[in-house]
């Protein structure tokens, strides 16, 4: 122990280290590998610092890691958010009987080049933003004192290295753990901070399994010595079940070593529905002092697997669907800067919601994922960041090269990974497209670097399939040859949601399959933006609501699950993330979550639970604040459709205490014309399962608009509605919206125009597809009636307050402009020209009215007034244009008295 006497914490995390080991491997352990924690106490700045100088002691932040500079800064209306250098620091104080061994810093991730510098001397560089690397600090290190670590970390583009695009945050900092490695001279290899022992399975079945590691010594001071390398394996309950040992006479700096264990008889196996794991202990051993130097203990999952192009997936023989999500290291608040528990609750979900596989896209992501899948039976697919498009210089092939030998060294032993990757959707941004020779040799650069890459991970793992994902552009991939390299090929798709139908989506699949006969295939995307708070009586393409997302993932599941060749589906997303370009109803989010980006379930959710779980399962959807019209005129109902999801093969609801009877599911839904009522409605579902009754509870708070205006109570007005939009939507106060409808007597609507549609390209947008500025509750403002004339509410005699909503949404600042500034003179001027006047019971409410100038353009403002209805007349309000058309985008009238 007095060996070991670093600062304070850390003597207090190795003190605990050792009493943790100590019980768990006795008392040799404690001399080997120790890791212990280095989070704490960190200093943090944006402004420059000189590696070396004093420690900063004003205006720099105290941080602790997992950290990012980014987490709120992509959140805010300005586009673009903070890409540029860091500084982190911390002090470390060793004593210099602690420097007999060797002291590794290691950084799990870091976005995207690091330098590390120890007091002043720069110890290393490591490029890219997803894998984990160490360094080794003894040679800088001043015993008895403060040693400085300084780290500069920085996310500035740089074309040298991937990702270049994506559409993701590319958050920026210290992101992961950072961890102090103390070993001992002589260790297993801590090359591209991998842990130095690779366990391979040159022979699996269910009679036998056969299992090699091998890897590196190093033997750090050369000095000579007899070792002896331990390899055991234990099953779950501790016990032995293979052990080999050899000899090594160690002469100089390091050797190879290999170890084929013996065979394991009748091996217990990992699959998804028992992923049993047994463990592989490594150990170097002094054979003179009988010490032992260095310990590593991996995880061991005995399977075997293949992918055939007409049959799907095997796993020990038996024909699993994959079907699964791909996820970002991504949360609400938090960016990519995650607590493990996060990491592995992500993976519990995908399991929770029957998914077998997981697609780590785009990159690396943390070790606590991917052991997760191990212990839970996720089988998954691991890819370096390489989306959209290269860039033709060696220092990106070279660094492409290193992320994929870093990714598949550090995450080697993972039972779970089946499939590294290492393109995604490459194509997407095909450069030089107005010089065709030139994009000739681009495309010929792509299919260079992606030969290279695929070999280049079949050596580092014979045992692996190799992948690259790509859009659903058959012909250029084809044309370029990118199909013929990879063993597998997945396929990003989205018909029904950028383009085409829904139908189109099998078509394609069937297509590619006559093309590529012999070429296993997986859908390694689809989904479509579901925006949690927006729901629709008539969904459609990129309205973003729930309804439409439901309808899309239920085309695609069975158009799936009905083709053996199909070997996979892989939704895009696990949960909503980070993506700062995006706008449209969720700016800077990019929506295809199956549960938000805190991860709240969306019913898409349900419905995979529905179709993919094994054991019962039963929930209503989760849209707890429908609103809608009264049915008619005398009633004090509205009627309107509840999804009930369930595996179950007949399910029950009761409204209220009434029985609305049992309706036989398909794929997975049993849908209700539900008869609410205002106010709380509670909803009962049951089924039978084997016997047993498992029900779910919901209570509905809907919001009933009253269809005779004129005979309804003042006080019980409260009518919220969008225009130019089928959408209803619930704002981040609690309001709920309805879609206006064009008036008829005795209620209320409005007269005259159409809805906003986007103009020039035939780009999809339900209204529009920007950000508006000042608002959270964009869908409030991105639909708007163009030439509107009039709204009317025939409501009866008494004092309203109306509220009007307008935001002007055509201009000719392009995405991603600076639209918040609003001393700018070019964000107050419109596309189009409008001044308009507004009178409610003929007195002018807003003369001359013209958005842009007074609120500026994409911007939301509201104009509020009270109004008294005498007389029996109701509301009337008139729009009248004085130049170009008169807009509305929302309106609200409350009953006060
Ligand atoms: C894709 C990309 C993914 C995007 C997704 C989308 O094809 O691979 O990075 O986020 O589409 O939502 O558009
Ligand atoms: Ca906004």
């Amino acid at each position: 122990l007095r060996e070991l006497l670093y600062n304070k914490t850390y003597l207090k995390s190795v003190l605990y280290t050792l009493l943790l080991t100590s019980t768990l491997c006795g008392k040799a352990y404690s001399q080997s590998r120790l890791v212990t924690g280095f989070n704490k106490g960190w200093l943090f700045t944006k402004d420059n610092f000189e590696p070396g100088a004093k420690n900063p002691e004003i205006g720099w932040q105290q941080v602790s890691i997992p950290h990012t500079w980014n987490a709120n800064d992509v959140m805010d209306d300005k586009p673009g958010y903070y890409r540029g250098a860091c500084w982190y620091v911390k002090n470390l104080t060793v004593q210099s009987a602690s420097l007999q061994k060797k002291l590794y810093l290691y950084i799990n991730g870091a976005n995207q080049v690091t330098d590390v510098y120890v007091n002043g001397h720069k110890a290393t560089t490591h490029i890219g933003g997803y894998t984990r690397f160490c360094v080794e600090l003894n040679s800088y290190l001043r015993p008895g004192t403060n040693n400085q670590i300084a780290l500069r970390v920085d996310n500035s583009f740089n074309e040298d290295i991937p990702p270049l695009t994506a559409d993701f945050t590319f958050f920026g900092g210290l992101y992961r753990d950072v961890e102090l490695t103390a070993v001992n001279n002589t260790h297993f290899s801590l090359n591209k901070a991998a842990n130095g022992v690779f366990i391979t399975t040159p022979r699996v079945s269910a009679t036998k399994a056969l299992v090699s590691v091998q890897g590196r010594i190093n033997n750090e001071q050369g000095i000579s010595k007899k070792l002896r390398v331990v390899a055991e394996i234990t099953g779950s309950n501790g016990k032995q079940v293979a052990h080999r040992a050899t000899v090594i006479n160690m002469i100089n700096k390091g050797s190879d070593f290999k170890i084929s264990l013996p065979e394991i008889a009748n091996p217990h196996l990992w699959a998804p529905e028992d992923p049993y794991l047994y463990k592989v202990t490594c150990s170097i051993i002094d054979v003179l002092s009988g010490k032992v130097l260095d310990r590593v203990t991996n995880n061991l999952g005995l399977r075997w697997y293949k992918f055939d192009a007409e049959k799907g997936f095997f796993l020990n023989d038996k024909p699993y669907k994959l079907i699964g999500a791909s996820r970002h290291q991504d949360f609400e608040g938090l960016g990519n800067a995650l607590p493990d528990s996060y990491h592995k609750r992500d993976v519990l979900l995908l399991k929770k919601m029957g998914g077998n596989f997981l697609r780590v896209a785009h990159y690396p992501q943390d070790k606590s994922v991917l052991d997760a899948c191990d212990s839970l039976g996720i089988l998954a697919s691991v890819e370096i960041p390489v989306v959209n498009a290269i860039t033709e210089t060696d220092a990106f092939t070279r660094n492409s090269k290193n992320m994929l030998v870093e990714m598949i060294r550090q995450n080697f032993n993972h039972p779970s990974i089946i499939i590294w990757a290492y393109m995604n959707e490459v194509l997407l941004k095909p450069e030089f497209g107005n010089d065709k020779p030139r994009q000739a040799v681009y495309f010929k650069n792509v299919r260079d670097l992606a030969a290279q890459l695929d070999s280049l991970a079949r050596i580092e793992d014979p045992s692996r399939y190799t992948m690259i994902a790509c859009h659903g552009d058959y012909n250029r991939y084809k044309q370029v040859g990118l199909i013929d390299i990879p063993m597998l090929i997945g396929w990003n798709l989205y018909q029904g949601w950028y383009g085409g139908k829904t139908e189109d989506f099998a078509k394609f699949l069937d297509k590619f399959h006559a093309g590529y006969p012999k070429l296993p295939m997986l859908v390694t995307e689809y989904g479509a933006d579901a925006d949690a708070r927006i729901r629709s009586l008539s969904p459609e393409r990129f309205d973003k609501s729930i309804d439409y997302a439901v309808d899309f993932h239920r085309v695609y599941l069975k158009a799936m699950q009905s083709r053996p060749f199909v070997t996979a589906g892989i939704i895009w997303n696990l949960a909503d993330f980070s993506s700062e370009e995006r706008a449209e109803t969720t700016p800077h989010i990019n929506a295809k979550g199956l549960l938000t980006q805190n991860r709240q379930p969306k019913d898409v959710y349900f419905f995979y639970q529905a179709n993919l779980l094994k054991t019962p399962f039963l929930k209503i959807s989760n849209w707890a604040y429908p609103t809608g019209l009264a049915d008619s005129l005398d009633h004090n109902i509205c009627t309107q459709p509840l999804t009930v999801f369930s595996n179950l093969s007949q399910v029950s609801i009761k409204v209220n205490g009434k029985n609305l009877g049992t309706k036989s599911t398909a794929d997975g839904m049993a849908v209700w014309n539900v008869p609410f009522l205002n106010g709380r409605n509670i909803i009962e579902a049951s089924g039978n399962a084997d016997g047993s009754t498992i029900r779910d509870r919901s209570v509905v708070g809907f919001s009933l608009i009253p269809t005779n205006l004129p005979a309804a109570k003042v006080t019980d007005i409260k009518i919220n509605a969008l225009l130019g939009s089928k959408r209803q939507f619930i704002s981040k106060d609690g309001t709920v919206w309805l879609p206006a409808q064009p008036y008829v007597k005795g209620s209320f609507g409005f007269t005259g125009g159409e809805p906003y549609k986007l103009k020039g390209n035939n780009r999809l947008s339900y209204g529009t597809d920007r950000n508006i500025n000042l608002t959270d509750d964009d869908p409030v403002y991105q639909t708007q009636q163009v030439g509107i004339q009039s709204f009317h509410f025939d409501v009866p005699d008494g004092e309203y307050q109306l509220t009007l909503h307008f935001a002007e949404l055509t201009t000719n600042n392009p995405a991603g402009a600076l639209a918040y500034n609003l001393d700018n003179n070019a964000n107050k001027q419109a596309l189009d020209d409008r001044v308009f006047t507004v009178e409610v019971n003929q007195e002018p409410v807003l003369s001359n009215f013209s958005i842009a100038p007074k609120y500026g353009v994409l911007t939301a403002g509201s104009h509020k007034s009270t109004i008294l209805a005498t007389g029996h007349r109701g509301i009337n309000i008139l729009f009248t244009p004085i130049t170009g058309q008169a807009v509305l985008n929302a309106i609200q009238l409350t009953g006060l008295k």
